[in-house]
């Protein structure tokens, strides 16, 4: 629907009745959670309306061609309503989502989980289920399509819709990514918010008294409400959003479980199955006397035709693609292959970096990375979280994006990580844009959630954390990590990076560029290091640890060793060799990638009898995979404290000293 015809209606464009289109929606919703015996049927019963005229009047999709690069995204914030999207996608026609899928709610294997799980060939584009976390992706979908518009104006331009719930709007990373949205005017974002007065413990009066509309406005948006259940309130509040320049805000006054005989309204209909009587109950209510998953086939022919709606104009757009003299770039763009580019940018860095031997923090070895590679890729989008020059984030150059301007590659996030990742993650599931951005390792913890759905989804984010241990001095405990480099090893596929030096460095950037199935964090030092590599043709990186000092004979002692430490181990193996201990030293920038290689790898770092010493100036969890429980560890078993870094090491005992008495001790 284009923005001049778009006229308040009760009634879709081919004339079909939206209420009886959304009661297929109550009815698909109410029955698949009854018959899981677990979900949440009220809030698909009570969006179906706003749903229902959204995808037949608005939303630009086309279920033959999910992928289609310039479609509107749809992302389903309030994941527990999952059934609200599974219902849209079998009625409009997605070949996958069937009804045996619907009917599979829930079940292992089946394409219905509990909250939505990425999969964007069906029309899933996020996973959500944490609340906040979808529409904050939504406000990285909808910088994403600015960014990619911005350079390629005739080829993209569609709108990110959301529908988000009250714990959507009280999650605090809703306030840093929706305050960013308001700040970037990002006019194509429009939420849809089911605002229905009900959350779990009941009306949300409980513990909510935030005047939404005026917090929205204060971002920056344009804020409508009316009557969620009224369709053609709907419909021009639909039809206005398009019109602004800022994002929109459309709060939906709506009846959590619409329809339900005693539950309606109630936080009953929030979580579990309504029940048979209920159901009967809600049937009669709504005028729907058929069998349960039964729809109609006057019913699912018009949703059908919804289906349809768009593909004439996905093929206008796919010939308009054919004839555009930057499709190349485009489609290279798209998928964000860095295929050979990199490589010899990387080879120039890693020689550069061996031959010079500079003194220096891994943060700025990580600046210099991105100055060499930023110029290469257009869509490696930087940014930091109000710590641009602590991080080595920002290279010379490049513009910084802004509401006037989305051509530049790099973001100014402000002071809001939880909301930056998710950002990010919203992003690069937008295709065609690889984020990083910075901030202090400790801080980490702020983003946590979204790393760990970054990780879920198999999405390529880079994290680059510095400041990453004790080492950072001065500004003490409540900013010096002990336990997260163990707790963001502990997420699944997750890669943490801790290289030891500029070569290191350059080789960790590359694995992380491309990781296109996972994201990376990169824990770097405040402090000035020294150069300890030597150029190699091979990443050595790539194994996560590899041997790098070996001994003549057989060793008595193997050191283990990540980041800032590792200078440490090749100290004190220097002396223990002069005292006639043959000692290897073992550097491990990637526990996880070592974590991955065969026993037999493992087998030709440890030498069997060797006694084995890991230093890392985190705590031990995690290490003894390497060093086992009875390996020597030296780093911390307490909170960091406020001094100058090298009074630290020596107070926390983390120095070479420590490495040599702990092998005479061994010895
Ligand atoms: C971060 C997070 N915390 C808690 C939950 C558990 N949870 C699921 S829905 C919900 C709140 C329900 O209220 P609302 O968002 O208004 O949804 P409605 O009941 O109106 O559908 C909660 C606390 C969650 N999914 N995510
Ligand atoms: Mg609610």
């Amino acid at each position: 629907m284009n923005k001049q015809t778009a006229t308040a209606s009760k009634k879709t464009d081919a004339g079909y009745d939206f209420k009886i289109m959304a009661n297929a929606i109550r009815a698909l919703s109410m029955d698949a959670v009854q018959k899981a015996n677990s979900g949440h049927p009220g809030m698909p019963m009570g969006m179906a309306d706003v749903a229902t005229v959204l995808f037949s009047k608005y939303l630009k999709f086309d279920p033959r061609n999910p992928l289609w690069p310039d479609r509107d995204r749809f992302i389903l914030s309030a994941g527990h309503g999952s059934m609200l999207l599974y219902a849209l996608l079998y009625l409009t026609g997605y070949e996958k989502m069937t009804l045996e899928q619907i009917k599979n709610f829930r079940q292992l294997g089946s394409l219905t989980p509990g909250h939505p799980e990425i999969m964007p060939d069906m029309g899933i584009e996020t996973t959500t289920g944490p609340l906040g976390q979808g529409i904050s992706n939504a406000v990285g979908f909808a910088l994403a399509e600015r960014i990619l518009a911005a350079r390629f104006e005739d080829l993209i331009s569609h709108n990110t819709y959301v529908i988000a719930s009250d714990g959507d709007l009280m999650e605090g990373i809703s306030h840093e990514s929706c305050a960013l949205a308001g700040h970037l005017k990002l006019g194509k974002l429009i939420v849809l918010y089911d605002d229905n007065g009900i959350s779990i413990d009941g009306p949300t009066s409980l513990s909510y008294s935030d005047d939404v509309p005026k917090r929205f406005e204060s971002y920056g948006w344009s804020v409508q409400t009316i009557d969620g259940h009224d369709t053609a309130q709907i419909d021009a509040a639909l039809a206005k959003a398009q019109m602004a320049e800022t994002p929109s805000l459309i709060c939906c006054k709506t009846h959590i479980g619409f329809g339900a005989p005693t539950k309606q309204g109630k936080a009953d209909s929030h979580g579990a199955p309504l029940g048979a009587e209920e159901i009967k109950g809600t049937r009669k209510n709504l005028d729907w006397p058929y069998d349960a998953f039964e729809i109609p086939k006057d019913v699912l022919n018009c949703w059908r035709m919804v289906g349809q709606r768009n593909h004439t104009e996905f093929r206008q757009w796919t010939n308009t693609l054919e004839q555009n003299r930057y499709r190349r770039d485009f489609e290279n763009v798209l998928a964000a292959d860095i295929g050979g580019i990199i490589t010899p940018l990387i080879a120039e860095l890693k020689e550069r970096f061996a031959s010079e031997k500079p003194k220096l923090a891994t943060r700025q070895c990580s600046g210099k990375v991105l100055e060499t590679l930023i110029p290469a890729l257009p869509f490696l989008i930087g940014g930091s979280a109000d710590l641009t020059g602590s991080v080595n984030t920002k290279i010379k150059g490049p513009e910084v994006i802004s509401r006037d301007n989305y051509g530049g590659q790099y973001i100014h996030y402000g002071v809001r990580e939880h909301g930056m990742a998710a950002i990010m993650n919203g992003m690069t599931l937008h295709g065609g844009i690889i984020p990083y951005s910075g901030t202090f390792l400790q801080f980490s913890d702020y983003s946590r959630p979204a790393i760990r759905l970054a990780a879920l989804m198999k999405q390529r984010v880079i994290h680059v954390l510095t400041h990453d241990s004790i080492g950072l001095g001065e500004d003490g405990p409540t900013h010096q990590p002990v336990e997260h480099l163990a707790a963001l090893r502990a997420i699944p596929n997750l890669y943490v990076f801790r290289p030891c030096d500029g070569v290191e460095t350059t080789e960790c950037w590359e694995l992380a560029l491309r990781q296109k199935n996972a994201p990376s964090a990169l824990a770097l030092t405040r402090q000035g290091l020294p150069t300890l590599r030597d150029n190699t043709p091979e990443n050595l990186c790539a194994k996560g640890a590899y041997i790098l000092s070996d001994c003549a004979e057989e060793p008595k002692i193997t050191i283990f060793a990540s980041g800032s430490e590792v200078h440490l181990a090749i100290e004190a193996k220097t002396q223990l060799e002069k005292l006639g201990v043959a000692t290897r030293v073992v550097s491990v920038p990637c526990m996880d990638l070592l974590m991955e290689q065969d026993g037999e790898y493992y087998q030709s770092l440890v030498c069997n009898g060797s006694i084995k010493i890991a230093v890392e100036a985190g705590i031990r969890q995690g290490w003894d995979h390497l060093i086992g429980g009875h390996g020597i560890f030296i780093g911390m078993k307490s909170f960091g404290e406020s001094a100058p870094a090298e009074q630290l090491f020596k107070h926390f005992g983390i120095t070479t000293e420590a490495i040599i008495m702990a092998a005479k001790a061994g010895l």
